[in-house]
């Protein structure tokens, strides 16, 4: 069984100001920096990478400053289930992934943004990190297999990145795909997936300004296994859109088909809007389990979003807006 320690930086948001918050949060990139020197030492993931030898270029720009406008009600989830509980299938099926992430090569690291923009550029991601106004927000994260987490991503308003690639105006979605590594990516041997992952948003949905990239977690650049170097964060979808370490954003008027969809369009749409009523084939979405904790809470239409993001699908009443 679990046992619950609270620490001073998981204090309910709404008993602290954004300033505290923020402040919590430098000590915890303390902790962390300390953690990953730990890990370089090799405790933690042994001899799975060049961790020791690896300095993320863009360490020195973190911590951010924390955008204290996306309130939460709950604690944030402590680093070590954030950075151990994951999915990222090129890796494998199961949650135990992180050590076999810390193979990802995550420099030189080139992205492509094509399809229907006024001209297709290839940008490093160092350039296109430090060109985008960074933030830091806490955000609720539901997985469609019941769990939830609440962490703090920094990185930047997705709606920054559409700016910056000067879309058509017959743009209507965009499709995001993750890298393929073969030799650092056992799961792509399992050829019967449709590689690579891909996921896409509506182009209201991605100039949403909840839409986010994430560069960073917990005060510190991402970690491999929660998708580095740059993962979308749609905190009102299942986590499955949430697409992990992306190369490419093209700008289209067909909509995209995500992974997930191409395997089982039955259980898993497009819209994948979190809506307690709807239940998945397997799993009742009315309930969720916090991850780190034995709680079990009830499930938000939206995630709790809606105030941010109801509007986008006024109209849609027919469609299958929730898988
Ligand atoms: N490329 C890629 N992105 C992915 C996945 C994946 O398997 N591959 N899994 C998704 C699912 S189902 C979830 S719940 C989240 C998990 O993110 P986390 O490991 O950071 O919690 O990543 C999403 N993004
Ligand atoms: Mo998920």
């Amino acid at each position: 069984m679990l046992i619950k320690k609270r620490r001073g930086w998981e204090l309910p948001e709404r008993t602290a100001t954004p300033e505290a918050t923020f402040l919590n949060r430098r000590q915890l990139a303390k902790g962390l920096a300390a953690g990953s020197i730990l890990l370089a030492g090799g405790s933690l993931f042994a001899g799975r990478s060049n961790a020791a030898t690896e300095v993320d270029p863009t360490a020195d720009l973190y911590p951010v400053k924390l955008n204290g406008k996306y309130e939460i009600d709950r604690m944030l989830t402590e680093p070590k289930y954030a950075l151990t509980y994951n999915n990222y299938y090129e890796f494998g099926t199961h949650k135990g992934i992180a050590q076999l992430a810390q193979k990802l090569e995550i420099r030189p690291w080139t992205v492509l943004i094509d399809g229907m923009v006024e001209k297709e550029q290839m940008v490093d991601v160092d350039t296109l990190i430090r060109a985008m106004p960074l933030e830091e927000r806490l955000y609720r994260h539901r997985c469609v297999e019941a769990w939830s987490m609440t962490v703090p991503w920094s990185g930047f308003p997705l709606a920054a990145l559409v700016d910056y690639a000067k879309p058509l105006s017959g743009a209507k979605f965009i499709r995001m795909e993750t890298v393929v590594q073969e030799e650092t990516m056992p799961g792509l041997r399992s050829s019967w997936y449709p590689w690579p992952y891909v996921e896409g948003l509506t182009m209201a949905e991605a100039t949403n300004e909840l839409a986010f990239i994430a560069t960073g977690l917990y005060g510190a650049p991402i970690a491999k296994q929660n998708g580095a170097p740059l993962r979308l964060v749609t905190p009102w979808k299942y986590g499955f859109k949430s697409i992990k370490s992306l190369v490419r954003f093209t700008f289209t008027d067909q909509r995209p088909v995500g992974f997930w969809e191409e395997i089982q369009g039955s259980e898993y749409g497009f819209w994948a809007n979190v809506n307690p009523e709807v239940s998945h084939p397997r799993w009742s979405q009315a309930h969720e389990t916090v991850l780190g904790t034995n709680e079990k809470v009830p499930t938000l239409l939206f995630n709790g979003y809606g105030d941010y993001v109801a509007d986008l699908y006024k109209g849609m009443e027919n469609e299958r807006l929730y898988m």
